[in-house]
């Protein structure tokens, strides 16, 4: 009652830095990209697919946000990542059919 209601919700991972990166999002079985209305009382099954990034041990919650009422973190888990961060790459093919890597393609803009 003391914040807002789920109107705008998505759900989410919360982590320390971007130590893994999302593949896909499925909610109740379904392909979701953006956030949505929620219904206080309904249960919901979030499933996501995340590909490991940085080497180490992580502290990961479920999550989700709600407008005007923040971010609320659900069960939390330890994950532990091995292998070295220079062989991370995120590979996509472009509408256009070229394939770039997400992790460094344009990354001189990014970072100006
Ligand atoms: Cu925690």
């Amino acid at each position: 009652r003391a914040v807002g209601k789920p109107e705008r919700a998505f759900f989410n991972i919360g982590s320390p830095s971007p130590v893994f990166v999302r593949l896909s999002t499925k909610l109740n079985g379904e392909p979701t990209f953006i956030s949505g209305p929620l219904v206080i009382g309904r249960d919901y099954e979030f499933e996501v697919r995340l590909k490991a990034r940085i080497p180490g041990r992580h502290h990961m919650h479920a999550m989700v946000n709600v407008k005007e009422a923040g971010p609320i973190a659900g069960p939390a888990s330890w994950m532990n990542i091995s292998g070295n961060w220079d062989d991370f790459t995120n590979p996509v093919t472009t509408l256009t059919g070229k394939t770039i890597d997400l992790e460094t393609f344009n990354f001189s803009n990014g970072v100006f």
